[in-house]
């Protein structure tokens, strides 16, 4: 990839995405193309085609998806499906059509079996059921890892799927409706300290376990594949850094400084048990995670504080 390539970010407001479009900015990239939900909706199969047809990108990263945390994913399945489904096959034909030399794109480590061996690696796909509070959306992103190997296979492209563990960093969604665990508590938590509350609400046993990558380690990572790593199929991202939902709970209360207790509501679901990646693909050919959890979580309590008003609302990637 040249530092002229036009290279087009899909979802660039998102977390993945902006985290990309900095690190391409960082790298020197400078023809990069981007585009606002407003300016191009994906799900638009016309408008997509034809963006691609006038813009003909060399590289694109798919980032754009609609995500969530379990209780979204759980609760508007219908969504979660189509319009992964509908932006997957309308970027991924279009850069077909125009010639794209590479595409990226990502996926979630919920793709394998809800009791799939640990750590799981990438030949664990389809070797069972999967988790139900996110099968909706795990469907959808295989599909979408489908679809780039019987494009590669079918029609020679050079299409590759990345798989990051749960991701969290600047951009995030901290709506407590919809969003992931981390950005969830890094909020609850500091409106607790803020309004002196006795306790947080954690939803769940406390007992799953979740690795945790920053977004700046994942966007690393995707240039790193998309620049030296010649994957035509899949590979996992992770950082290996696991730990379970209370850890997790009192490591932010002592990064956010909250004396209160910790409360579980077991009525909310606690999804599947462990999701731990298998990266070794990625971290023999010389990739690896930078950030420790602890440092990770640091930054972005300070980026949650620094950009509160930027974060009063529902985000979609
Ligand atoms: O991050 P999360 O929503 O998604 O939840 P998943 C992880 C765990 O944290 C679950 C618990 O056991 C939740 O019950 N948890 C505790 C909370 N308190 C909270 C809270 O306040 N908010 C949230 N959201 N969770 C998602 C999938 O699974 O992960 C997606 O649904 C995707 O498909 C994504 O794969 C990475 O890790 O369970």
């Amino acid at each position: 990839m040249k530092k002229t390539d036009k290279i087009f970010i899909a979802g660039h407001r998102g977390l993945v995405g902006s985290a990309i479009l900095r690190a391409l900015q960082q790298a020197g990239y400078s023809n990069l193309l981007y585009r606002t939900h407003a300016d191009l909706d994906l799900m638009n199969a016309e408008a997509t085609h034809a963006f691609f047809a006038k813009e003909k990108p060399q590289y694109v990263f798919l980032a754009a998806a609609k995500v969530g945390g379990i209780h979204a994913n759980n609760t508007r399945r219908g969504e979660f499906i189509y319009h992964n489904l509908a932006i997957q096959l309308n970027v991924i034909e279009a850069a077909r059509r125009v010639g794209t030399e590479r595409l990226l794109f990502l996926g979630s480590s919920c793709i394998y079996p809800r009791h799939c061996l640990q750590p799981m690696r990438e030949e664990y796909l389809l070797t069972g059921p999967l988790e139900q509070t996110n099968e909706p959306y795990a469907i959808a992103k295989i599909a979408g890892i489908k679809l780039c190997e019987a494009y590669n296979s079918q029609y020679g492209t050079n299409f590759a799927s990345v798989m990051p563990t749960n991701l969290y960093g600047p951009y995030d969604n901290f709506d407590l409706e919809s969003s992931h665990v981390l950005p969830a508590l890094l909020r609850k938590v500091h409106e607790a300290k803020l309004t002196q509350s006795k306790n947080i609400m954690v939803w769940g046993s406390g007992t799953p376990l979740r690795e945790f990558l920053h977004v700046d380690d994942m966007a690393a990572a995707c240039l790193f594949v998309i620049q030296k790593a010649d994957f035509k199929d899949m590979v996992n991202i992770g950082s290996g850094q696991e730990v379970t939902i209370r850890q997790l709970a009192e490591l932010i209360c002592e990064v956010v400084g909250y004396q209160g207790d910790i409360v579980y509501d077991t009525s909310k679901p606690d999804g599947t048990p462990r999701k731990l990646l298998d990266a070794s693909r990625l971290t023999q050919l010389g990739w690896k995670a930078r950030i420790s959890l602890k440092e990770g979580l640091q930054q972005t309590y300070q980026w949650f504080v620094q950009n509160e008003s930027l974060t009063a609302e529902t985000s979609v990637a």
